[in-house]
């Protein structure tokens, strides 16, 4: 029997422990708790047609995580982790794919999984003390904990060119690539947005596109993937000390098992910097930026020093000088948006049938039926890439009509800036649980570290409740006010606040520009995880069963 008849045999309520939205990292791995560890009855709730989440949807060409393969997977199980086996140092998203399938399958978790359904509305009653979920196939479900796995950026966003949807030619954003491929061979390309997406997709559609057309906004630091085949013997070794690995990993600021060093860029001379520099970007990667200095998130001056050795790739690399002039980053500095990890962006600048369009100096007025009207030019094109991000963190939380005690609307809620207890819980909101809501330390760390965190304390606190014969926790406000300040203060010294990023929802019009994620790192958040429990779950309140029951 498909999973969705088995879920859906009438539009009556059916009664259920736990409702999960999304089958991406976070809800395969909650299901596995909350069902299989746990026994509740669960049912997953996926817009997809398959499990996979971020790595279902965006299968744009060169789409690849920029966490190596052998740290970016599930730690739960070790027979997992010793048998599965990846061909990349970094993985491929069809490989990720396959894993996620591979884990699907491993634990038996599609049965109660509902796809090609989209949760519309989430209500908590407070007669029931439970949540009244509805989905757009018409079911309704009612439920004790609502789990929310729906991605921190897996709301697609495409600007609202004028004349946008006038366009006769095929037209794609990288969010949303069409399974069966898209075929570039002998046709005029546009990309537009210089993101991971298209620092990824450009080079691989440069080599099959006629012509490809790139419109950038904002120059973007990059840094060597140093990508290539994963040596067998070197994964091996790596698996016999996963444990302390993994251990390591998850008390690191960024969830990566990497020693960090703690010198700063100010305290060497010119010589010494250059060569601790290109050491560092010969290992590539995020190790650029914990191998060489400490303090390039913090400190302007050390930062900079960075920034201009990158500038100066950029200017060894690209052959025509005033093309690498415009592809030379100079209005933000290094990481204060997401680094990006490269293989082989900026040699593609020196193919004949690349140009690059700087829309700041030539901006997009529309988009024709037939291509792309600039301030000063005409093109045309077949094809229409928007590379163009996400409306992240909060995006998907507001697609969905989610209301708390006395129907309090999460959206209104959030209207300047989210509001959340640990990026997981939000004051009014009982027993909703966010994996990697904003707040937390999600997008500035390994994702399936952060992942494992948040369910593991979800279950743990559902074992909690359970024992001690609770049957609501929610945030205190103070609690919530309190974490929130927190998370702006953390973020306040460093890099992040100096540019125009989707951390800060700054790539979205009339979004309120806060700082979203967690930036104390992984490490202290998970610690002060631990201390709000040990202090009898500090800044939380509960309800009793036998309370709620006669409520
Ligand atoms: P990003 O990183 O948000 O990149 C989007 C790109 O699109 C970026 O270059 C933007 O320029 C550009 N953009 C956005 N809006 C416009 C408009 N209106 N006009 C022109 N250009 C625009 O999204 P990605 O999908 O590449 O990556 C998202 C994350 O996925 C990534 O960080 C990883 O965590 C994985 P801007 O820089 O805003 O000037």
């Amino acid at each position: 029997m498909d999973a969705r008849s088995e879920v859906n045999e009438s539009t009556a309520v059916r009664e259920l422990d736990a409702v999960i939205i999304g089958a991406g990292f976070s809800g395969l791995y909650a299901n596995h708790k909350l069902r299989d560890t746990l026994g509740l009855d669960v049912a997953v709730i996926e817009a997809g047609t398959d499990v996979g989440g971020t790595w279902y949807w965006n299968r744009y060409p060169g789409a690849r995580c920029d966490s190596e393969s052998y740290m970016y997977c599930f730690a739960f199980d070790r027979d997992l982790m010793q048998e599965w086996e990846w061909s990349g140092k970094y993985p491929e998203q069809p490989e990720i794919l396959r894993y996620l399938n591979h884990v699907a399958d491993r634990f038996d978790l599609r049965r109660n999984m509902q796809f090609n359904t989209r949760v519309t509305a989430a209500h908590f009653d407070e007669q029931t003390n439970r949540w009244d979920v509805e989905t757009d196939a018409g079911d309704r479900f009612r439920c004790r904990y609502l789990i929310t796995g729906i991605g921190c950026l897996s709301s697609g966003q495409i600007p609202d060119f004028p004349g946008r949807d006038s366009f006769e030619g095929e037209s794609y954003h990288t969010g949303s690539w069409p399974h069966e491929g898209v075929d570039f061979a002998g046709k005029r390309v546009a990309v537009i947005g210089t993101g991971s997406s298209g620092v990824q997709s450009i080079p691989v559609i440069a080599a099959e596109a006629d012509h490809l057309h790139v419109f950038q906004r904002t120059p973007q630091y990059m840094v060597p993937a140093r990508h290539g085949n994963i040596d067998k013997s070197a994964l091996d070794e790596i698996k016999k000390d996963y444990d302390a690995i993994y251990e390591k990993a998850r008390h690191s600021i960024g969830g990566f098992p990497y020693d960090v060093t703690d010198r700063s860029a100010l305290s060497v001379d010119d010589a010494e910097r250059q060569a601790i520099f290109e050491k560092a970007w010969e290992a590539g990667g995020f190790r650029f930026t914990f191998d060489s200095f400490s303090d390039l998130r913090t400190d302007l001056e050390a930062n900079e020093t960075a920034a201009e050795f990158i500038r100066s790739k950029i200017r060894q690399t690209v052959r025509d000088p005033e093309v690498a002039e415009k592809l030379v980053p100079i209005d933000h500095p290094f990481g204060s948006k997401r680094t990006l990890i490269d293989t082989n962006y900026f040699e593609t600048y020196n193919r004949d049938n690349v140009t690059l369009v700087d829309i700041n100096t030539d901006p997009i007025v529309e988009i024709t039926k037939t291509g792309i009207r600039t301030e000063q030019q005409q093109f045309d094109f077949d094809v229409i890439v928007y590379a163009t991000g996400f409306d992240a963190m909060t995006g998907s939380f507001n697609k969905i009509d989610i209301r708390g005690r006395q129907g309090e609307e999460l959206k209104e809620k959030w209207a300047a800036g989210p509001l959340t207890y640990l990026g997981l819980t939000v004051a009014g909101f009982p027993n909703l649980f966010m994996i990697t809501g904003p707040g937390s330390p999600s997008v500035l760390t390994n994702m399936p570290i952060a992942i494992e965190q948040h369910v593991d304390l979800v279950t743990d606190t559902i074992v909690h409740l359970r024992d001690e014969g609770l049957e609501l926790i929610e945030a205190d406000a103070d609690a919530e006010g309190a974490w929130v300040e927190h998370v702006n203060e953390v973020a306040k010294p460093t890099m992040f606040m100096h540019a125009n990023s989707w951390y800060l929802g700054a790539n979205v019009p009339g979004k309120p520009r806060v700082f979203m994620p967690y930036a104390g790192g992984m490490g202290a958040y998970r610690e002060r995880c631990e201390q709000i429990v040990a202090n009898d779950y500090e800044g939380f309140h509960f309800t009793k069963a036998s309370v709620a029951a006669n409520s």
